[in-house]
């Protein structure tokens, strides 16, 4: 096969979809859904505790026969099944991709080089579920003999944003007698901040580092690890006691002064942003205790199993998926909204931000061909209702095309009032709104003057997903994560690239290293950057 064929605009699906999309640009949701009654009823579909009403997006029947064919075309079930087996996906890290094995049922066989790696991964959740039950239980005791009340995880990107968004997700299920912090950021405010009321004989560190090199990472862990020392009179041996890693490097967590029997381990074929489930969350695990998190992986696990064996059409991360390269390459739409309507999924967003952004915000294709249509949409999102009180006017009343992914639940965890129903009722009214807007006749007559009426016109016509749940629990966050992980998934394999690299991450840390000792050196340094660089640098040295 030459280079470039398996693009997707060389699909017959594409062309068909270029000519469809012109007439259903013109087409109104208003139309749509007054000419097909069942619409809402119809367009629905259901997986691992999730419903899905995608019928307020701008497709027909017709739109989504065209985009189950382009997935076909694409050849999308064969690259899931190569996922699911363990093939080398990850060309350009020659990696299997396998945070599916992650929650794999025990006894099940998934073969990597022809190891089964289920057991292993097995054996680092009994381990995890241990070392949980002896903090939760005050079992573990640090350095002066007292339990365990703080447990600070310092790690970044893949290895703080799905820790962060799981603690943050599932609080209500916490042992609340214990604190977890988050230190990412290499501004020691992070650090300075999360331990500045911590009591050291009481705090407990999780370094989260795939590689165990990571500059911020290990920054923090040695800033960190002096804060105990110092508050142990320099005694080193404290550390043993305060400091566990999670890792797949164990040289570099022993020459850290961890010992390598308190590190949990995981492997090259999970990658950052899709090792939550991991030892990653080895926080999580600690905090709602290891049933909760034997939930949460049952929840991505039935995620999987839908991904991997519903026919597309019924198939949520195949739908969501297809819908968003709909209007990524056919609508011209840049970004794509994610508004979860529970507080509790406030970091939801952000995590997101790394899975879609990061995976796919690729412009050549595994061939390494330039494409010649666009990937990654940007994602972001904030909880409803904050969010309309900010930056829905743009969804509403904007230039551009925005889809929404609203989530919601049918019960609150925490049942106060008539605060569910009233917050239930705004994410139902704002997609109903974005769909059916309002028209200048339906302003005018509500007695508006004239020369507003242009102004409080609601075009409409703007496409939404509602994703319902009964409650958000472990499991339910598992499969909304799994959800998205596969949205990603099926859209790289529709623009043929490769979700599962960062290459675009590298150019900026490299940068980095070598402009630090221009900082740091007392002598005046021979720079050779571009002249805003240069003097952005010899700003710096006269003003610090
Ligand atoms: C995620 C990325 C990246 C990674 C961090 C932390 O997919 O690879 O965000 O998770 O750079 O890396 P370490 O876990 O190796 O410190």
């Amino acid at each position: 096969m030459h280079k470039g064929a398996n693009l997707p605009i060389h699909h017959p699906s594409w062309k068909l979809l270029e000519a469809h999309a012109t007439a259903m640009r013109e087409t109104h949701l208003r139309t749509l859904f007054s000419k097909d009654v069942d619409r809402g009823q119809r367009l629905t579909a259901n997986a691992a505790g999730l419903f899905l009403d995608f019928s307020k997006n701008r497709i027909t029947d017709e739109t989504m026969g065209l985009l189950c064919q382009l997935a076909r075309e694409s050849g999308l079930q064969a690259k899931i099944d190569a996922m699911f087996r363990g093939d080398k996906i990850n060309t350009t890290e020659n990696r299997a991709v396998l945070h599916t094995a992650l929650r794999a049922p025990e006894g099940s066989t998934i073969l990597v080089d022809g190891k089964n790696v289920v057991p292993e991964v097995h054996a680092v959740l009994t381990k995890m579920a241990s070392f949980a039950n002896r903090v939760r239980s005050g079992d573990w005791k640090g350095h002066t003999g007292k339990r365990i009340r703080n447990v600070v995880n310092i790690g970044i990107g893949g290895s703080d944003l799905g820790p962060v968004m799981a603690y943050e997700a599932l609080r209500h299920y916490s042992d609340r007698e214990l604190t977890f912090l988050f230190v990412s950021n290499v501004d020691g405010i992070d650090l300075a901040e999360a331990t500045r009321d911590l009591d050291p004989t009481e705090t407990l560190f999780i370094v989260s580092s795939k590689t165990f090199t990571t500059l911020e990472t290990m920054t923090n862990a040695q800033s960190a690890r002096d804060w105990l020392v110092n508050a142990f009179a320099g005694d080193r041996t404290s550390v043993a006691k305060h400091f566990v890693a999670v890792s797949t490097n164990s040289d570099k967590v022993s020459g850290f002064g961890i010992d390598t029997e308190n590190m949990f381990g995981f492997w090259d074929w999970v990658g950052g942003r899709y090792s939550m489930d991991s030892a990653i969350g080895l926080s999580t695990m600690i905090a709602i205790g290891p049933d909760n998190f034997y939930e949460m992986l049952d929840g991505f696990h039935q995620m999987d199993e839908h991904y991997r064996t519903c026919p597309h059409d019924r198939n949520l991360p195949v739908i969501m998926g297809m819908l968003s390269i709909w209007y990524t390459n056919f609508f011209d739409s840049h970004a794509i909204a994610v508004l979860p309507y529970e507080n509790y999924l406030k970091r939801f967003p952000a995590y997101l931000q790394q899975l879609t952004m990061e995976s796919n915000g690729k412009s050549v294709t595994l061939d390494g061909e330039p494409v010649s249509y666009h990937t990654g949409p940007i994602y972001w999102g904030e909880p409803g209702t904050n969010g309309q009180h900010s930056f829905y006017q743009l969804i509403h009343q904007g230039t551009r095309l925005i889809p929404c992914d609203f989530i919601a639940f049918a019960q609150a965890l925490t049942p106060m009032g008539r605060h569910h129903d009233i917050l239930i009722a705004n994410v139902l009214a704002q997609s109903e709104a974005l769909a059916f807007g309002k028209t200048a006749e339906q302003v005018s007559a509500e007695g508006t003057p004239e020369w507003l009426v242009p102004h409080r016109v609601f075009e409409g016509n703007r496409p939404s997903n509602t994703i319902l749940a009964q409650q958000l629990t472990p499991a339910i966050l598992g499969a909304l994560v799994a959800l998205y992980e596969h949205i990603v998934f099926t859209q790289g394999a529709i623009w043929g690239v490769n979700p599962f690299d960062q290459w675009g991450v590298e150019l900026g840390k490299a940068l980095a290293q070598c402009i630090l000792p221009e900082l740091e050196s007392v002598a005046i340094p021979e720079l050779s950057h571009d002249s805003s660089t240069n003097n952005l640098i010899h700003k710096y040295r006269e003003m610090r």
